[in-house]
């Protein structure tokens, strides 16, 4: 016997009549349970074969989990995806996305139909080879990228304790389910978000392990040694290993899960490709179609023999009253809203749409902007953003503020805020520790939730740290901001490893994310607008650490940044020889670049750029008047030139990094690397010259 066969047939041994009892839902026979499991183990095969690409193993695998999860404890409803208070269900392994498609499919998603399942992988289908947040409705996040889903899912459950502090358990009481896979668990992001967990005891969110002991190279003892169980359990979690395959098993784990007061790992012992005869309990299961073979061979096994795609009544029956249990939940829920006070039903229904409170923003906006108009502020742009976050933060109830070890530097803790901990979620402030990746992992997860606006801290140069969960925040439309200070070779001392030279162009690289350079602390509130208003995308805000002037001076109601770039200082007599563009700090420099020019007679204009994308996206003509058409154009950035070209053409001059910076104080360092006003009209002059 190999592998596989043993533990089918051990399996299948299982007292075939055994019947154990439902939460929540009718009984289900363990003969109802297996014809469940089936399904998704056919219709797995069956899609996989048809695109002749996929992964199998995992559906098939994880099917018994998946189906005890969903036919008797998930709370949903598939006729109300969006209802706040359901349970969510993060499948981590992405590439199992017929394990989730099979599950929304059979258990009623009006748009999960059995056509779009066999359209699975193909151009404009709803089921795409990994799964895509609300694409369908009901996936949760997008996952694929190994580890992600885990760390979403934590902030997820800190989402949920959160808003249960301030809303009550009556509207907002509901479990995290994840599952993952090896490679989730061997994926560094995983520790961080692990260990996040068990430090805040998120009791409510519980761990499901794809524990098949293989992945793409073959069996796991090629690459892991490490005790899963006895991990999780360092780091605070309740953690248990059950076999997989055992229905009776699985719900009692779970059942245990939902009264811990812990995170839960539940490691389910299960065979990838359980059923096929000869790729099950290998790797040869995991990420390819079966083969007609193969196929015919594992519905024997299983019993399965209806033709592919199709699910017989009795069966489809049992899914379509597992995905029914929820109506009344959310209708009791729904009546519990009702009773909610006026006001905190209204706030709580504002929160979960993402609605801003606009007056509130506004007034807050303009009296920051009012004061910095009568009292110009000398300040570094983080400390501008503190400021900032002083009058924000208290307008907007949900924005959940937080830093990876460096709330000092980062300023992201306002003085009122309480710290969000396990002994109070009620905090709104969370130091995530050294886990840059797992925060912004984390921060996904609460905007996906719903109902939080959160933002972060840490340097720019750490954006490395956070940069694929900050892709999978512009890839699925999430509202999160990420405040990284400490923005170029201006923070000195610390030096090259420190000091972030490619970073503002490699951020500026990733579609839907707006990165935010501004030169002042006006600029710097406009930018916070600017952010909190894009709801349907991250934003970073690059921020320094060195002081800068005040170089918006008066007051000016408009948004000035939302045009991406703006001309901040027009030449002397309107016709400019010369046009300077600048972000951040450098912006300061640029304007002492123009006055130098003009001791030489030469007019020059200073354009800011605080946002490239919102630049680039403007109508051609705004563009070409921000632009101007000055015989020469400079950039000056303390960062790569990669993407200015965009702005002052390939003939353009630009003043900035070409390589690593170094360990010095900053003003050394700017003259070292020639960012000064001086080498930016020499710049100007030559290209005069030339
Ligand atoms: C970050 C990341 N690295 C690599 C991959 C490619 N990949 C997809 S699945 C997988 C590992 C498969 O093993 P496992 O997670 O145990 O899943 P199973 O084989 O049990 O389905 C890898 C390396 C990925 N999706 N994400």
């Amino acid at each position: 016997m190999t592998i596989p066969d043993r533990v089918f047939a051990a399996s299948a041994a299982l007292a075939q009549g055994q019947v154990f009892p439902a939460t929540g839902a009718s009984a289900v026979s363990r003969a109802q349970h297996d014809r469940m499991a089936n399904a998704i183990r056919a219709l797995a095969m069956d899609a996989v074969e048809q695109a002749k690409s996929g992964h199998p193993g995992l559906p098939m695998g994880a099917a018994d989990v998946a189906t005890v999860l969903f036919s008797r404890f998930l709370k949903f409803d598939p006729t109300d995806p969006a209802w706040p208070d359901r349970d969510r269900f993060v499948l981590s392994a992405g590439h199992g996305s017929m394990l989730l498609y099979a599950l929304l499919h059979l258990t009623g998603y009006e748009k999960v139909t059995i056509e779009e399942i066999k359209r699975f992988r193909q151009l404009g289908s709803l089921t795409p080879g990994h799964p895509e947040y609300g694409h369908p409705p009901g996936v949760e996040t997008t996952t694929g990228p190994l580890g992600q889903g885990l760390a979403n899912a934590v902030g997820m459950a800190i989402a949920e304790r959160h808003l249960a502090a301030i809303f009550g358990g009556e509207v907002v009481d509901h479990f995290t389910y994840v599952l993952a896979s090896d490679g989730d668990l061997m994926e560094g992001i995983s520790q961080e978000a692990i260990a996040l967990a068990g430090h805040l005891k998120l009791n409510k969110l519980v761990v499901l392990f794809d524990d098949n002991g293989i992945s793409i190279d073959g069996p796991l003892a090629l690459t892991d040694s490490v005790d899963q169980v006895e991990r999780f359990a360092a780091a605070g979690w309740a953690a248990s290993r059950i076999d997989g395959h055992d229905p009776a098993a699985i719900a009692a784990a779970i059942e245990a899960a939902r009264t811990s007061d812990r995170p839960s790992l539940i490691a389910c012992r299960t065979t990838i490709g359980y059923g096929a005869p000869t790729k099950g309990g290998t790797e040869k299961s995991h990420g390819s179609a079966l083969g007609a073979e193969e196929i015919a061979a594992a519905r024997q096994r299983l019993g399965w023999t209806a033709p592919p795609f199709e699910i017989p009544a009795a069966i489809r029956e049992g899914w379509r009253a597992a995905g029914e249990r929820g109506g009344p939940a959310r209708r009791a829920w729904a009546e519990r809203l009702a009773a909610l006070s006026p006001d905190k039903r209204a706030e709580f229904e504002r929160r979960v749409r993402g609605a801003l409170p606009d007056e509130k923003l506004a007034a807050a906006v303009r009296a920051m902007k009012d004061t910095l108009a009568q009292t110009p502020k000398e300040a570094a742009t983080r400390a501008a953003s503190e400021a900032a976050l002083e009058a924000l933060t208290p307008a907007l109830a949900e924005m959940i503020g937080g830093s990876a070890d460096l709330t000092g530097s980062n300023n992201t803790r306002t003085k009122a805020m309480k710290v969000l901990s396990a002994a109070d979620y009620s905090g709104r402030f969370i130091h995530y520790g050294v886990r840059e990746h797992g925060m912004a992992a984390a921060m996904n997860g609460m905007a996906l939730h719903g109902g939080i606006i959160p933002y972060s801290g840490t340097f720019l140069v750490f954006s490395d740290y956070c940069r694929p969960a900050i892709r999978l925040a512009a890839l699925m439309g999430q509202r999160v901001i990420h405040v990284m200070t400490h923005d170029s070779i201006g923070l000195g001392e610390d030096g090259p490893t420190h000091q972030p030279v490619e970073h503002l162009a490699a951020l500026r690289a990733i579609p839907n994310l707006k990165v935010f350079r501004p030169c002042d602390s006006v600029e710097t509130v406009e930018c916070w607008e600017l952010a909190l208003r894009t709801q349907s995308g991250p934003s970073v805000l690059a921020l320094t650490r060195q002081n800068v002037p005040q170089l918006r001076i008066g007051f000016d109601e408009r948004n000035r940044c939302a045009a991406g770039a703006y001309e901040l200082v027009p030449a002397e007599d309107g016709a400019a020889v010369v046009s300077l563009f600048a972000s951040g700090s450098e912006v300061a420099i640029a304007i002492a670049a123009r006055k130098l020019l003009a001791e030489r007679s030469i007019s020059a204009r200073v354009v800011s750029v605080p946002c490239f994308e919102l630049f680039l996206a403007a109508p051609a003509e705004e563009r070409a008047a921000t632009i101007g058409n000055a015989k020469v154009s400079v950039a000056v950035e303390a960062g790569i030139r990669q993407g200015w070209d965009a702005i002052i053409g390939s003939d353009g001059a630009f003043v900035g990094m070409i390589g690593f910076g170094a360990s010095a104080p900053y003003k050394d360092l700017y003259r070292h690397f020639g960012i000064t006003p001086e080498k930016v009209a020499e710049a100007a002059l030559a290209k005069l010259a030339a």
